[in-house]
């Protein structure tokens, strides 16, 4: 279903007023009138649009579904891409407010920290890679607005694909220094080891996920500036939070990160 530009806009409000009052909206693809991905897109822009004025800054970008373990979890089988703000960003062992979601769930991820900017079209891995300046542990805690997350992958898109809150770590290491494919990856929930994966579960490198992202951004006359960071997407599944809840995520080379949930 394609939308005019004023649905296109109300779409947008809709979804950044149910992130405001954590109310969760039913998603198109449930009310049987599914959206294309281009209209998706546009949605997403006016969303972004929404909240640059109010006065958030774009730093980075994201990837979502790039994992099998991720696209199994959410039943959409294509990877997606949305934008992160300063608004988003909050710091490792902080303790975290559950209120200030509406369902929110934490993934592992691996995050690519700019030198210079990146540009599509014809961007390979190794561009890609060329363009970082370090690579560190993240963990993304995704949200989405669309009820019991349910969505295809033009819901999804609409709604900046889930994005929420960000964590980075403090440990950058040079991305080239370490073979990110083999990086190991341990997600512990209270304690228990829930999830282990390597870097290779983001399209077999993750720098093919940065690659993808900026030729992505290239089609739509977008691109990534010096300074901005870019999550792989996450290379588990994700755990849900609850109060009290503390995540652990543990890279080998590039160290751990903490959440913990507020009593
Ligand atoms: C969609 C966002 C996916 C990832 O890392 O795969 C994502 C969702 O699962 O709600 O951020
Ligand atoms: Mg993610």
């Amino acid at each position: 279903m394609t939308l005019t530009p004023a649905e296109v806009r109300a779409a947008a409000q809709d979804l950044l007023d149910a992130a405001d009052g954590r109310l969760p909206l039913r998603s198109w693809s449930r009310r049987g009138e599914p959206l294309d991905l281009p209209t998706a897109y546009a949605i997403q822009d006016e969303l972004l649009e929404l909240r640059l004025r109010r006065g958030e800054r774009v730093v980075g970008a994201k990837l979502g579904l790039t994992s099998l373990a991720k696209q199994r979890q959410m039943g959409v089988d294509e990877p997606v891409f949305g934008w992160l703000t300063d608004g988003m960003a909050i710091p490792s062992g902080v303790p975290f407010q559950l209120s200030q979601g509406i369902h929110p769930r934490a993934e592992p991820e691996l995050v690519f920290h700019l030198g210079v900017a990146l540009r599509g079209p014809g961007v390979t891995a190794r561009t890609a890679l060329d363009a970082c300046r370090t690579v560190t542990a993240g963990m993304e805690l995704i949200d989405s607005r669309w009820q019991d997350f349910e969505f295809d992958a033009a819901d999804v898109v609409a709604d900046n694909t889930s994005a929420f809150r960000f964590v980075t770590g403090p440990h950058g290491v040079d991305p080239r220094s370490v073979d990110l494919a083999l990086c190991g990856v341990l997600l512990e929930v209270d304690g228990v080891l829930e999830h282990t994966a390597a870097g290779a579960a983001t399209m077999g490198h993750p720098a093919e996920a940065l690659a993808l992202l900026a030729n992505h951004l290239g089609r739509r006359g977008q691109g990534l500036e010096p300074g901005h960071v870019v999550f792989s997407g996450g290379l588990t599944a994700a755990v849900p939070l609850h109060h009290g809840t503390v995540v652990d995520v543990t890279f080998a080379h590039l160290g751990g990160l903490c959440l913990r949930v507020s009593t």
